[in-house]
């Protein structure tokens, strides 16, 4: 088997999370992939799966799949097509250049991103990559948790993450069977706008959203993936859909960047703000997590969408 793109990745203590929650919280620190974030796993895998004899690679990214794609494609010297929305900051833009893809901006959101990169697949016979919805992208995600559980001695008591279009949370799942750990409660968190998994939980089948309204706009699919809900509907798993405000996941990527001296973008800042909003202290008081929880397992997914610049833009937007 062809040595995978991704690295293992430290799992780290933090004190000042730790004493946020009144549990040890243990950062899977995604951000330090080569490509910035997880996506890096999944698309790796898929490439070398699909990919080794392609003429070129397309990807519809809302950015970090977008990253993962262009990183792959160069080191196997095939040509990679990105396909952005114009939401997409210019800083993403270059750096996708940076990595040698030909980038393309198309359409508002994402889903209309995707349309163009299906169409180019189909009419330059290019290798379509998706940013979140295949099982060999969840299969390569996986390996995220097997690494954990070579390293963490106890089993986790609840594992945080970010959902957009929901590959990451059918790649920790699928881990978690893996390691057999599936009775490990698994926190899902979205930011308000930016919520296609929430609303399918809450409406109990897929919903697509109008529009995407969140500045998280690396979680910006309009609907989840049907994997990813048909988990949530799944009575072997327990996954809790929870939402914060684009204010809250801003102040959680401030808050981490003073704590652990890391700059991550918002998509993953909606999963810190869990701790730092107190979100998990009243899952306890609600019965929905045990008041004596285990290791709190946090996925920290990274991005590249920001940098200190992107930072001010967006707190002067949101007026945090
Ligand atoms: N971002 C995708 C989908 O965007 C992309 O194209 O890059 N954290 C970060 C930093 C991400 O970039 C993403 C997804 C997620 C979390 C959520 O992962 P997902 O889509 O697998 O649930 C529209």
């Amino acid at each position: 088997m062809a040595r995978p793109f991704h690295l293992n990745t430290p799992l780290l203590e933090s004190v000042s999370m730790t004493k946020c929650v009144g549990t040890p919280v243990f950062l899977k620190m995604e951000n330090s992939q080569p490509s910035g974030s997880f996506k890096i796993r999944g698309i790796g895998h898929l490439c070398q799966q699909l990919a080794t004899q392609s003429k070129g690679v397309v990807c519809s990214s809302g950015g970090n799949a977008g990253m993962a794609a262009a990183y792959v494609a160069r080191k196997m010297r095939v040509p990679a097509t990105i396909v952005v929305p114009s939401s997409t900051p210019q800083l993403v833009v270059q750096r996708l250049q940076d990595q040698g893809a030909t980038v393309k901006i198309t359409g508002k959101v994402w889903d209309d991103a995707n349309t163009e990169a299906l169409r180019l697949a189909e009419t330059e016979g290019l290798t379509y990559v998706p940013p979140f919805d295949h099982p060999l992208l969840w299969q390569g995600h996986s390996s995220l948790i097997s690494e954990v559980a070579a390293s963490l001695e106890v089993k986790p008591g609840a594992v945080l993450l970010s959902v957009g279009g929901g590959g990451l949370l059918c790649g920790v799942v699928q881990g978690l069977k893996d390691v057999g750990w599936t009775d490990v409660p698994v926190i899902a968190m979205e930011t308000v706008g930016a919520d296609c998994f929430n609303a399918a939980v809450k409406a109990g089948r897929l919903v697509t959203l109008d529009d995407i309204t969140s500045e998280a706009k690396c979680l910006g699919a309009k609907t989840v993936c049907r994997k990813a809900f048909e988990y949530s509907q799944s009575s072997q798993l327990t996954i809790i859909s929870e939402l914060v405000t684009d204010q809250q996941a801003l102040s959680a990527v401030e808050t981490f960047l003073d704590e652990e001296r890391v700059l991550v973008e918002m998509a993953c800042g909606a999963a810190l703000a869990a701790v730092y909003s107190g979100l998990v202290h009243r899952l306890q008081d609600e019965g929905r997590l045990p008041a004596l929880l285990g290791p709190l397992l946090v996925i920290v997914c990274g991005g590249s969408s920001v940098d200190m610049e992107q930072l001010n833009h967006l707190k002067h937007k949101l007026h945090t």
